[in-house]
């Protein structure tokens, strides 16, 4: 018979909440939560998160308390540890929840994970102002911003809640516009108590604070300009740079756990030992020590971020399409297949001649890499990885494949790893569902006279007018495709 699994049963207080996270997943869990529970001062820090759409994983964890197991898999066995610095797991609809933790004083940052496709930006790096989600939560936000107009000129009003918000960004800006009304209530009774915040991207994007920064900023000039202003004063964006190779959860590693500790855990997490997490940015209310838990503080934090975008995402979208098309189901599976790791190594030479600032140690980095997605305990699924990728190889092959065109070479290797992902959208006669959130752009291109010029547009203009770039993806898609035929 196994135990119940609660903060009671389990004897562990939960923490006070003064971090808020949007995107509870597997991947939080098993990185930022974990991260704070290891810091030395990790018992006074406790995250509140939610979900990202859908109330599963929050309805998951309630009746536990918000405890769930880790199970770290090494290639040689498996340990469990009980996670209990979750203090709360909300639905991602429990949006008077989120506003009154951003509004009070406890909570000192909100960290985010909510996928390369979830800041809404346009290519240059504003917010899309046709978004279809972003036009209804500005909409929506104005509304209750008027709603909690104040009368007295220079002081904003509270805010009214509104009752649903599509974007990470517009609910950070819903919180936000509450902590400023409650900075001013503190201000005027002289406690001065809610001050700034910070807002932390841990999405695998470059440069995502600049990203979070343009997101949170346009929606709150559009709803309120005096607003955006207060924002810029006092919230910051630190950047990161995160690494944990997370598995989705399985009905099989439920039972697992359950044999293991006794518990019945509804939502254990699976991940690889190996974890790294480099920040870069201010916290003006504080934040966990998590340097005593391993994470690295940098200044810089560009060349952090493209080693691990270019050469773990990069060979991880590789090997998902021309993987997936060789018959291959996990990373373990792809990368033991010589035809494709010759594409892998490849790749990572040709992302090398761009990562030389001092202390990357790319030949260290690619031999740990190889070791990790050899980890045959960890299946890591192809198809999984796969998703999105109209976002995804944006940031991971087409990078590359620009800098060694700079560079005066054809960035070939990239530009396979392109290829595949074209060769895959194509197969079966490009009859094959879409999982990406730009599915309607990617299926009008796969439909046109050109599809291969038109796929490569939607990564990148610029690319997409390079003759002999689109010549050399079409010339690689061809081959692809004709091994498969
Ligand atoms: C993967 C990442 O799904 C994907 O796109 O490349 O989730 C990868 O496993 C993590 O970034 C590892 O830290």
């Amino acid at each position: 018979m196994s135990k119940e699994l609660n903060r009671t049963t389990a004897d562990a207080p939960a923490a006070p909440i003064r971090l808020v996270h949007l995107g509870l997943g597997a991947f939080h869990r098993a990185h930022q939560v974990w991260y704070t529970q290891h810091a030395e001062d990790g018992n006074e820090w406790g995250y509140a998160s939610f979900t990202g759409r859908g109330p599963k994983l929050a309805e998951a964890l309630a009746p536990q308390d918000g405890l769930y197991t880790l199970v770290t898999r090494a290639d040689d066995g498996d340990s469990t540890e009980l996670i209990t610095a979750l203090s709360e797991a909300q639905p991602a609809d429990n949006l008077a929840r989120l506003v009154e933790l951003m509004a009070g004083p406890d909570v000192a940052m909100v960290t985010l994970t909510v996928t390369e496709a979830g800041y809404h930006l346009t290519d240059s790096g504003t917010l899309d102002m046709n978004d279809a989600d972003v036009v209804a939560d500005v909409k929506a936000l104005r509304a209750a911003h008027a709603s909690g107009a104040s009368d007295a000129p220079g002081t904003p009003g509270t805010p009214g809640t509104p009752d649903s918000l599509d974007t990470a960004a517009g609910r950070i800006v819903a919180g936000l516009a509450a902590r400023r009304a409650g900075a001013a209530d503190a201000d005027s009774d002289g406690s001065g108590s809610v001050r700034g915040i910070a807002v932390m991207s841990c999405d695998n994007v470059a440069g995502n604070g600049e990203m979070t920064r343009a997101a949170v900023l346009g929606t709150a000039r559009a709803v309120d300009p005096e607003l955006a202003e207060w924002i810029e004063r006092t919230v910051t964006f630190p950047s990161t740079s995160i690494d944990r190779i997370t598995p989705a959860t399985t009905d099989e590693l439920i039972e697992e756990v359950t044999a293991e500790t006794g518990y019945a855990d509804n939502a254990p997490v699976v991940a690889e030992p190996f974890a790294s997490w480099v920040i870069s940015g201010d916290f003006p209310a504080g934040r966990p020590a998590w340097e005593t838990a391993g994470a690295e503080f940098v200044d810089d934090i560009e060349q952090f971020e493209r080693r691990k975008l270019w050469l773990l995402n990069g060979s991880h979208s590789l090997m998902a399409y021309y993987g997936q098309l060789r018959g291959h189901e996990t990373v373990a599976d792809a990368i033991a297949d010589e035809g494709i790791r010759a594409h892998v190594e490849a790749l990572w030479d040709e992302a090398a001649h761009h990562l030389t600032a001092d202390g990357l140690d790319v030949p260290g980095y690619r031999e740990a890499l190889l070791e990790r997605f050899n980890n045959p305990r960890i299946r890591h699924n192809l198809a999984q990885i796969g998703i999105d990728g109209g976002t995804k190889q944006r940031m991971r092959a087409v990078p590359i494949m620009k800098a060694e065109r700079r560079a005066g070479r054809d960035g070939k290797a990239a530009a396979f790893s392109i290829a595949a992902w074209i060769a895959f959208l194509l197969r079966n006669g490009g009859s094959e569902d879409i999982a990406d959130s730009r599915a309607d752009v990617l299926n009008r291109a796969r439909q046109s006279s050109a599809p291969v010029a038109a796929l490569v547009s939607t990564l990148d203009e610029g690319l997409g007018t390079d003759r002999s770039a689109v010549e050399l993806i079409r010339e690689l898609t061809e081959e692809i495709s004709s091994h498969l035929r």
